[in-house]
């Protein structure tokens, strides 16, 4: 099934620009010149992503329309302990008068307060599918029952999950290797996967072989924030994994890149 997403990846892959981490996290991820969303918005423009992925206050304030927006609908802060929840704050309509091309939503499977994820997100995919807009579902396994967000069977049931609830893509955590997270993408079928980032890598190198796996595992692409802005020279970073992702270059070819 062709759905609106299709229409903004390049040769049926993606790359995606995550910048919602002011609401998940605080500033504490960001440095001088990272902390300004205008930095980010120009970056995602020219280095050619095919999504950059905001809150509504950001994108009000500094979405100018040059690549598409995937404009996420819930988040949470990080102060609250415990079980994780995050609530809608902003509707697919508000999102398309922000012009996105997508909406975003986490969802937590896991936490005690999972249903009433789940069932928001009903609610969103009905709207969603009426005004065709896509959505990308970022599944994070999350609660006192999780051991490891990251273990092969909690990705592969977090992928299955993004499946099972009408989700046009799945964002989800990398596996560790490339058999664990194939398996992850075959149990996500024709719902597409991106795979998240996560913290900056101890080595560039290390990351973009991470994004190589994923890519050899069967993925769509990647939805990266840290990695990325955080990295010595975002630009160059960000062409070196599009490399990879879309032209399918390897590992030392796209490292080139970065000198
Ligand atoms: P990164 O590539 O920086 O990990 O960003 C992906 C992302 O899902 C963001 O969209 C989000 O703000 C953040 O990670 C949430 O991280 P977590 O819930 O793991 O703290």
């Amino acid at each position: 099934m062709v759905t609106a997403l299709d229409h903004f990846l390049t040769n049926n892959r993606g790359v995606l620009l995550a910048y919602d981490h002011g609401l998940e996290h605080g500033p504490s991820d960001f440095n001088e010149v990272n902390v300004d969303p205008q930095f980010i918005v120009d970056l995602a423009s020219k280095a050619g992503f095919n999504g950059v992925v905001l809150q509504k206050g950001v994108a009000e304030r500094y979405y100018d329309g040059r690549i598409p927006l995937i404009l996420k609908l819930n988040g949470k802060t990080n102060l609250v302990q415990g079980d994780p929840i995050s609530r809608q704050i902003c509707s697919v309509e508000e999102a398309l008068t922000l012009q996105a091309k997508a909406v975003g939503y986490t969802i937590y499977p896991g936490s005690i307060h999972e249903s009433l994820m789940l069932h928001e997100f009903g609610e969103i995919k009905r709207e969603s599918r009426r005004r065709d807009v896509p959505v990308v579902t970022w599944v994070y396994p999350r609660g006192k029952g999780i051991k490891s967000d990251i273990s092969p069977e909690i990705v592969a049931y977090a992928a299955r999950v993004g499946l099972e609830i009408g989700a046009d893509a799945v964002k989800i955590k990398y596996t560790g290797n490339v058999e664990s997270f194939r398996w992850a993408v075959r149990s996500a079928g024709r719902t597409r996967v991106f795979m998240s980032g996560g913290p900056l890598a101890d080595s560039e190198r290390g990351f973009l072989r991470q994004v190589r796996e994923v890519m050899d595992a069967g993925a769509t692409g990647v939805a990266v924030g840290r990695n990325v802005w955080q990295s010595r020279n975002p630009l160059k970073m960000s062409e070196a994994i599009k490399k990879i992702v879309i032209d399918d270059w390897n590992v030392t070819e796209a490292e080139k890149v970065l000198i």
